[in-house]
């Protein structure tokens, strides 16, 4: 018994201090396989959605069908969350060649606590025939972007469609975003961002660019929201056929110090819980 309870004094200890760490701001993107009304009259998958969007401090929906935008709202209503960000300004691309088949519509958002400034995002969404030509235009946005605001730290994220018969690794890699410096891929080649068993590519992407928020990268990774949720790939593609690509960002990635104070004490209590 009393083992029990220096254990349970441990553990305690330690959620504190986890907790007491720097809050942490996690920023998704999910493609949502033509979301509109219709697919949220099924309670099961508003539950699911909002479940996977209450996760996320930001969130880029992507393939949202719906003109009368009420599915948006619908879902906004379900989330009723308050907000721990602002937008500061946006803009739709100005695409004059006509590169893309939906234009990046970029914006600026501040974080909490001011752990950096403000985070310009860059969504997009390619089509899969012209992969390679969108993705080498979103580098000019990337500049278009930087200048305009004078933000180094943009984060480009979405369905790139970055992978396998839609991008080969040699087209891949011989992008501008792979090719100028300053740009990281945290979503990695080989991360399967697909729900079907039968498929593995690496569609959803985020990469981030400038050192503020790459000093405060903590974890990037695909969302598998059907082994969270315990759902079957039947009912998983109800949802969509994408993961959500997930990054979370926090202050403390400058210095361990939560963590370290928690092993310290673990070291420091163990001793007498053994003797
Ligand atoms: C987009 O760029 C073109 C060519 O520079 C210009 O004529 C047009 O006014 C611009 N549109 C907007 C909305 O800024
Ligand atoms: C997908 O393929 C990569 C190799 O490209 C492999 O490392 C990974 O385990 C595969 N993922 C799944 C879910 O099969
Ligand atoms: C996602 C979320 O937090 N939803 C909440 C919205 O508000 C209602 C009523 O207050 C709660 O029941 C939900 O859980």
């Amino acid at each position: 018994m009393p083992h029990m309870a220096m254990h349970g004094l441990v553990l305690s200890l330690l959620l504190i201090l986890l907790a007491g760490g720097a809050e942490s701001f996690r920023i998704c993107a999910f493609n949502a396989q033509r979301l509109a009304q219709p697919k949220l009259a099924k309670k099961s998958v508003m539950d699911t959605l909002v479940q996977i969007l209450a996760r996320c401090d930001i969130t880029v929906l992507q393939e949202v069908v719906d003109s009368s935008q009420k599915t948006v709202s619908l879902l906004l209503q379900e989330l009723n969350r308050s907000d721990k960000t602002q937008v500061l300004s946006s803009y739709q691309y100005n695409d004059t060649d006509d590169v893309f088949a939906r234009e990046p519509f970029v914006a600026q958002f501040t974080l909490p606590s001011k752990i950096l400034p403000n985070v310009v995002l860059v969504p997009l969404h390619t089509t899969p025939k012209d992969v390679e030509k969108e993705l080498n235009a979103l580098y000019d946005v990337f500049l278009d972007v930087s200048q305009r605001w004078q933000n180094e730290d943009v984060i480009l994220l979405g369905d790139f469609n970055a992978d396998c018969a839609s991008l080969t690794k040699k087209r891949l890699n011989s992008l501008l975003l792979r090719t100028k410096a300053g740009f990281h891929w945290v979503i990695s080649d080989g991360e399967d961002t697909t729900v079907r068993a039968s498929t593995n590519c690496t569609y959803d992407r985020i990469v981030m660019h400038g050192q503020g928020c790459q000093t405060l990268l903590r974890a990037a990774a695909p969302f598998n929201f059907p082994r969270s949720f315990q759902l079957t790939e039947e009912e998983a593609l109800r949802i969509s056929d994408h993961y959500p690509v997930e990054v979370e960002l926090s202050k403390a990635a400058q210095g361990i110090q939560p963590f370290s104070w928690a092993i310290l004490l673990l070291l420091l209590l163990l001793p007498s819980q053994l003797g």
